[in-house]
């Protein structure tokens, strides 16, 4: 086994190739003019200075793409309340006659150096009238507020609806108790370390567009550019080697690859554009945003007859591709959890914002869910005056298949034995005495649970589409759909097709997105990458022993009958004739190469996430003391890398509950635009976890692995919030919503003690 990841050298050593890193000959630079207003209409644009300015070659607007690109893609499979389809009211690449958020593109200046681009977009004159900005999601929904879209009543672009409506209310009807609490899912920005950046390409000779940028996955990128260029996807190649992080937020197209594409064809020269950091905070996708009143309804022995969740998401000024897919399906895919209620029902309204698009970030819907949930659960064992375990453990689903109100059905779990685990390694029984011990030290002791659940897999295409070709010195590349931004996909895959092929995994490589090749099937998203596209991969190595049987029978002149495959060699079988298959594909060059294809679809991670956090009065600082997980991912493949993932996850759970938070001003300006004030966790802040493992392996997929690239965070922000909301209970904090700052813990602290005075 190998020590560390097989891409971990090429990385360290600064051998990575990022979006920055590719020049084609005769490329120009692009950059872009930003609104710097959240909402006005564009009385004018005046571009001449901008033009004679040195270097300038063109600059392009939203007048000059109108005629050629079309709307940014968005659709939805489903309706919403009374067969409601979803309103999409167009996204121009360039602001048209209007700007909706502060960063939106107005303008595109090309020029043969960065700099003179940037120093253009400053001679542009805009002459914009202001509109009155809609920055909550509270403020857009009130009756006569004013409208972002004409084609928007109400700036609902969707309401929607999930489960059993009428079981429900007739449950909350007859119930013991009614139980209800309202959260905030607050709005967090992605901030992967490479920021947005393109080099667009037209080539000629092929009549194709060449996009170099930071993708998830070529082939859904190809689709989405296809609907604006309005050419088919066959004539588009996403190209991308490193990807310096995704979380979601790489997953979609976004406008400015799809002006500098028409620029680059317009211009007949390469368009290369660096975004900067300031770029990502105020333009890439953002996500969240969701305000969740949730109800329980329990009946005399703590049993949970029915939930209802009444939710109102942002998905601000435009929607991006997949903004309403992850605030509906992303969201009620595990409405009621882990947890056995039939009669549960959710509605989502889909409002529209002055502020960035928003979309999927880690858990893509799943944390919305699970932190409305959880939180609900909790705050309900803690009402009903039952342990937060013992009321879990009562309303578990224990059969499988189940499936939920929502109509998804979840295989397989084994939610009390991953429960169990985690106590145990919690030391559940003994928080009374380290409260006890905080308490002596001045500290204020909490302690959170969550029993999460989260769909892996589905994906939008048909197929997911592999290949297997050899080189010829023996190497064997595979190629795939899904692109690794920082999940060791060469290493997993590798290790996948080495346990079949009996080849060293150094001698294996992967390409997900290049202009030589040409693959179909779904983007790194929804943990899905292993489960299906290594399941793809993994049955495409059995099928390439296969294929290979015919050219060593022969190669060996022995009937394929007497001939076995055993540790990378096709044998006779009872006798010491042989031939590896590496040397049975460099004798055959090109017959042992394979494409194949299949797909494989959700199945449902889980687990169980117990965290203490100790929160000091006089500072209002918050820190974890303990985190226990123990996550039920199926079968493992790669326990180092899942161990990674869990990690990476819980820090960005942490970083939700603890110091990220995207704020808007009154006026629609982001005040959060830079480091200084949007504060990302760091590597302290999740220290000493204990990880462990509960795996219920799955029939759905080869493997038996369920997703765990989300799990994480889907776990985590639940649990740690409940922790900080559990510390502040006995200090008289009747309600806190995220992020647990120390100014936010030390106000509401302050508050609560003035009250009781
Ligand atoms: N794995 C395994 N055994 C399992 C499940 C997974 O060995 N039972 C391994 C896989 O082979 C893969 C890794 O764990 O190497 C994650 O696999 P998977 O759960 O299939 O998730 P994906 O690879 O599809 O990654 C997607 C997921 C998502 S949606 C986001 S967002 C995300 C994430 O993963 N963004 C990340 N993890 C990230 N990690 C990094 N470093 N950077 C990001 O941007």
């Amino acid at each position: 086994m190998l020590k560390g990841r097989l891409e971990d050298d090429r990385m360290l050593t600064g051998r990575g190739k990022y979006v920055s890193d590719w020049n084609l000959s005769g490329q120009t630079y692009g950059h872009f003019l930003r609104s710097d207003r959240a909402h006005a209409d564009i009385v004018s644009l005046d571009a001449s200075a901008a033009l004679s300015h040195p270097g300038v070659i063109a600059v392009f607007t939203g007048e000059d793409i109108r005629s050629s690109l079309k709307s940014l893609p968005c659709a939805l499979p489903v309706k919403g309340r009374g067969g409601m389809e979803l309103i999409h009211p167009g996204r121009p690449a360039l602001a048209q006659g209007r700007v909706r958020f502060t960063g939106e593109p107005v303008a595109l200046i090309v020029a043969e150096s960065a700099a003179a681009a940037q120093d253009a977009a400053d001679l542009i004159n805009v002459e914009y009238r202001d509109r009155p900005a809609l920055v909550t999601t509270a403020e857009a929904v009130k009756p006569g507020a004013p409208l972002l879209h004409d084609s928007v009543p109400g700036n609902v672009v969707l309401d929607y609806e999930s489960g059993d409506d009428a079981g429900s209310k007739a449950a909350f009807a007859k119930a013991a108790r009614t139980i209800e609490l309202e959260v905030d899912i607050s709005r967090v920005i992605g901030n992967p370390m490479e920021p947005r950046a393109c080099l667009a390409h037209w080539e000629t000779a092929s009549e194709q567009y060449h996009l170099y940028t930071c993708t998830q996955g070529a082939p859904i990128m190809r689709n989405q550019l296809s609907a604006v260029l309005g050419v088919p996807p066959e004539k588009i190649r996403v190209i991308a080697e490193e990807v310096g992080g995704g979380f979601g937020v790489r997953f979609n197209l976004y406008p400015e690859y799809c002006a500098a594409l028409f620029a680059a064809r317009k211009l007949g020269r390469p368009v290369k554009w660096n975004g900067t950091r300031s770029e990502v905070f105020l333009a890439d996708e953002q996500a969240r945003g969701v305000r969740s009143r949730g109800a329980l309804a329990v009946d005399a022995d703590g049993r949970i007859l029915a939930m209802r969740f009444d939710m109102l998401a942002d998905l601000g000024a435009y929607l991006a591709p997949t903004g309403p897919f992850i605030n509906t399906i992303g969201i009620v895919n595990c409405l009621s959890g882990v947890y056995d209620v039939p009669a549960a029902y959710a509605r989502i309204r889909l409002a529209l914002t002055n502020t960035a698009p928003m979309a999927a970030y880690r858990g893509a819907g799943r944390p919305i869910m699970s932190y409305a949930l959880e939180r609900l659960v909790e705050h309900a064992a803690h009402e009903l005056g039952m342990d937060q375990a013992e009321f879990r453990r009562r309303n578990f689903i224990r059969k499988f298949p189940y499936k939920i109100a929502a109509g998804f059905e979840y295989d397989s779990g084994d939610f009390e034995g991953v429960m169990n685990k985690a106590l145990a390694a919690a030391d559940w029984a003994g928080f009374a005495r380290r409260k006890a011990e905080s308490k002596k030290r001045g500290k204020l002791r909490g302690r959170g649970m969550s029993t999460y659940i989260e769909a892996t897999g589905a994906g939008f295409a048909p197929q997911d589409q592999i290949e297997m070709r050899w080189s010829a010195d023996g190497r064997l590349t595979l190629y795939a759909p899904t692109h690794s931004h920082g999940q060791g996909h060469e290493t997993t895959y590798a290790q996948l097709v080495s346990g079949v092929l009996g080849i060293p995994m150094e001698r294996i490589g992967l390409r997900t997105a290049g202009a030589d090749f040409y693959l179909t099937g779904n983007a790194t998203g929804g943990s899905r990458s292993l489960l299906a596209v290594g399941g793809v991969i993994y049955l495409g190595a059995q099928e390439l022993v296969k294929k290979g049987l015919a050219l060593a029978a022969e190669e060996l002149e022995a009937a394929q009958a007497d001939i076995e495959f055993v540790a990378g060699e096709y044998r006779i079988k009872g006798t010491d004739r042989r031939i590896s298959i590496v040397d049975l594909a460099k004798k055959n060059p090109g017959g042992l190469d394979l494409a194949y294809a299949n797909k494989f679809g959700a199945c449902f991670p889980n687990g169980c996430h117990i965290a203490e956090v100790e929160i000091t009065p006089e500072t209002g600082e918050a820190q974890i003391v303990s985190y226990v997980a123990c996550d039920d991912a199926g079968n493992i493949i790669n326990h180092q890398i899942v161990e990674g993932q869990v990690q990476g996850g819980i820090a960005q759970g942490a970083g939700q509950a603890f110091t990220e938070l995207a704020v808007y001003d009154d006026s629609g300006q982001l005040l959060t635009g830079s480091f200084m004030d949007y504060a990302m966790p760091r590597p302290g802040d999740v220290a000493g976890l204990k990880l462990l493992e509960h795996p219920v392996p799955t029939k759905l997929n080869p493997l038996g692995a369920k997703g765990v690239g989300e799990a994480g965070v889907t776990g985590s922000l639940p649990a740690l919030m409940n922790a900080v909301v559990d510390a502040l209970r006995d200090a008289g904090v009747a309600h806190f919503e995220m992020p647990a700052t120390p100014r936010r813990l030390w106000e509401a602290l302050q508050a609560a003690h003035r009250k009781a005075a």
